[in-house]
């Protein structure tokens, strides 16, 4: 899978990319990464990227020109086909989550442009980007970090990339619950034991608590994903267990 970054900061990426799961990624040849520096689409002496907003505000705009520009010439080497996704990174645009990771892993060719300043004049919007992602509710001063996030979350559901003991299917959204507690060596650290149960080899007994604790979580930390599991995706077990914990509270 190739990814093509529009970006004013291309060496933002470069140690970032340069590790861990993505750098061997790159290595298998599994994901590519093209970094196409926005200022290089311009043809005035000041590689002039943004002007001030038509009616007046704070701030700078995005020109459209250089964007436009970019994205034809990526197009022309033949490295973004005329169907695949052009995502503008935007607060403004739909939330990021593992069910649009797993959307974007199926094509071959996306492009993702960071915006930077306080806008991006909107006929990009209207007439070059096919998309618009956010990747939360808050505000960054650009894109960049938003294309890092998905460069790795849709990386890492591409075959070859993650090991199989690695397998993102029991990731946490993947499943609708949030994973459980999880333990390593030693088994008493500074005083505090594994619980018992991890230690105990009855592997029914270990799902059953790890499934628990599961639910456990997701109730506390994010009672919304609860809401959206559909019918059958809990069991009677798994809905006692919830009621109880709503007795407790
Ligand atoms: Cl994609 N860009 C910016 N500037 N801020 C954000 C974002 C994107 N997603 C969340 N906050």
């Amino acid at each position: 899978m190739r990814f093509h970054v529009l970006t004013l900061f291309p060496a933002m990426f470069g140690s970032y990319l340069g590790e861990g799961i993505l750098a061997r990624a790159q290595d298998r040849e599994v994901v590519s990464v093209n970094l196409h520096d926005i200022r290089d689409y311009t043809h005035d002496r000041h590689r002039t990227v943004d002007d001030y907003p038509y009616g007046g505000g704070p701030g700078m705009v995005m020109k459209p020109a250089p964007l436009f520009e970019a994205v034809e010439a990526i197009r022309a080497s033949g490295e973004l086909g005329e169907s695949s996704p052009v995502i503008m990174l935007t607060p403004q645009g739909r939330t990021f989550t593992q069910a649009v990771a797993e959307e974007l892993s199926y094509h071959d060719e996306i492009a993702l442009i960071c915006g930077r300043y306080e806008g991006v004049d909107e006929r990009v919007a209207l007439h070059l980007s096919t998309d618009s992602i956010s990747i939360g509710d808050y505000v960054l001063g650009g894109g960049e970090l938003a294309a890092m996030v998905i460069i790795e979350a849709v990386s890492r559901l591409l075959p070859g990339v993650m090991g199989s003991a690695e397998s993102p299917a029991n990731d946490s959204f993947t499943t609708g619950l949030l994973q459980h507690p999880i333990y390593t060596r030693p088994e008493t650290f500074r005083d505090w034991d594994v619980p018992e149960i991890l230690l105990s080899g009855h592997h029914a007994e270990i799902a059953r608590w790890q499934r628990r604790e599961s639910l456990r979580r997701t109730y506390l930390n994010r009672p919304d994903l609860l809401d959206s599991l559909t019918e059958g995706e809990l069991t009677e077990e798994d809905l006692r267990f919830l009621r109880e914990l709503s007795e407790l509270s």
